[in-house]
């Protein structure tokens, strides 16, 4: 197959041989390496297509690919063949102040987008911890969410229109520019979060709205995870909206302390990051409402960023809690179970008891404020030695029980890919599945478009 695409699109856009596809063989999702036969960095639409086209006619499996940062092994190419990557698609084609909104190629970097974007006064709010080196296709192959999801909600409630190139080489154009629009089915709402498997998106189309004018963040620290946990509550119930509401445990903290700019106290069992948004005036009179109701709470030491610096030290703590993780335990399981609010506190309980009950160790953190907890295994041990393997499924089973016992779902963010799709079932009835694969099937009848995921 390489020689084909080769002589169609020009040596230099097929990279061949194991040392030059490794790098395309892993994600974030700690599941191990897939060689790919290949791999193509995609320039255009018309590449993207015609790589479609021809593993259509061969019968050749593709792996669409953005930049890798994915958490549940959706770029991997797990049947081999082509892994397609549109990293090489990274132009912002339009910015356009009167529609607010912005057309881009998907291999466009988050973070730099939102740069761009903030520059000209206005916000693109999905922000993945992985914002600095994620692609805009990506997310929208995963649906994305983040801190600021909270607030702002997710990738999908921002894409307007796709371009997308379907298995066999069709250019489909779906969606609209308008914020409002109800034509046809919500064909773009179902593309987003298809995890790569309904088609690869060769061009987005995103609504922007008003860059904030003010932001104050702040850092509660805890000597336990329950006064944590109250605090988030009673920022809630005294009706503050945040934009982030975020909590780190013990074990995420201590992870994180050697390289984080803030320094955590030896004592914290848990800390709550909170951050507001919206106009200036008043804003440090509500944070210091959330500062207090953590104080009332317990905090005993609350941090109020006094200027920009400060925000960005708070932060870089948050960002970098799963590269730390995976930096001491390469065999981590991170989870990203969701639960509905009023039952973070009973989730966070159960998580703990799991740890304790199969000899695991774990970390919680993420975003408390919607119920969207990163449970992460920190397996040390070689995890396909059959003692540790029966205790992390386990564990793992239970963890997933607990969460829909307390009506929660399995993926809050991150999706289902490899890495979650035996447990499928656990949550959605035979029949739900099955019309998912028939919908599956429609876009991609030969089931060659990033097979092997979602569905058990
Ligand atoms: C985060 O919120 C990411 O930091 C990664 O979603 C979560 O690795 C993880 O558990
Ligand atoms: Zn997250």
């Amino acid at each position: 197959m390489h020689r084909i695409l080769s002589r169609e699109l020009g040596a230099g856009k097929v990279l061949v041989g194991e040392e030059l596809v490794e790098p395309y063989a892993r994600d974030e999702s700690g599941l191990g390496a897939f060689l790919p036969e290949c791999v193509v960095l995609a320039g255009s639409r018309e590449e993207v297509s015609l790589v479609l086209r021809l593993a259509a006619e061969h019968r050749v499996p593709v792996t669409p690919r953005g930049l890798g940062t994915g958490m549940t092994g959706g770029a991997l190419a797990v049947n081999g063949g082509i892994v397609l990557s549109t990293e090489r698609m990274s132009r912002i084609l339009e910015i356009d102040r009167d529609d607010m909104i912005a057309v881009v190629e998907p291999g466009v970097v988050l973070g730099h987008f939102q740069d761009v974007v903030e520059s000209q006064g206005l916000f693109y709010p999905p922000d993945p911890a992985s914002l600095a080196m994620c692609s805009i296709g990506g997310n929208v192959a995963e649906n994305a969410g983040g801190p600021r999801a909270f607030k702002y909600g997710v990738t999908r409630e921002y894409v307007l229109g796709l371009e997308v190139a379907l298995m066999g080489g069709e250019l489909l154009r779906m969606g609209r520019r308008t914020v409002k629009g109800v034509t046809g089915y919500d064909v773009v709402a179902a593309f987003v979060g298809s995890e790569g498997t309904f088609g690869v998106t060769t061009e987005v189309t995103v609504k922007l709205i008003p860059l904030p004018q003010g932001v104050a963040t702040m850092l509660g620290v805890f000597r336990t995870m329950g006064d944590a946990g109250e605090a988030i509550s009673a920022i809630l119930h005294r009706g503050f909206r945040p934009r982030a509401l975020e909590l780190l445990d013990r074990m995420a903290i201590d992870h994180v302390r050697p390289k984080a700019l803030y320094r955590f106290p030896e004592w914290a069992e848990a800390v709550a990051l909170v951050e507001l948004d919206g106009d200036p005036e008043g804003l440090e009179a509500s944070m210091l409402r959330c500062a207090a109701a953590c104080e009332e709470k317990g905090a005993v030491e609350v941090l109020v960023a006094k200027d920009e610096k400060e925000r960005r030290q708070i932060w870089q703590a948050r960002r970098i809690v799963s590269s730390s993780l995976r930096d001491a335990h390469p065999s981590k399981i991170a989870e990203d179970i969701c639960v509905p609010r009023g039952r973070i506190p009973e989730m966070l309980r159960r998580a703990t008891r799991i740890g304790d009950k199969y000899d695991l160790p774990v970390a919680t953190y993420g975003h408390a404020g919607d119920g969207n907890l990163h449970v992460n295994i920190l397996v040390d041990e070689d995890r396909r030695r059959p003692s540790v393997m029966a205790r992390v499924e386990n564990a793992l089973a239970e963890l997933f029980r607990d969460t829909l016992e307390l009506r929660g779902t399995l993926s809050g963010e991150h999706g289902i890919g490899l890495a979650k799709k035996k447990y499928m079932p656990l949550e959605q009835p035979p029949p739900l599945i099955e019309w998912q694969k028939r919908l599956k099937r429609l876009w991609d009848p030969m089931d060659l478009l990033n097979p092997g995921k979602i569905f058990p």
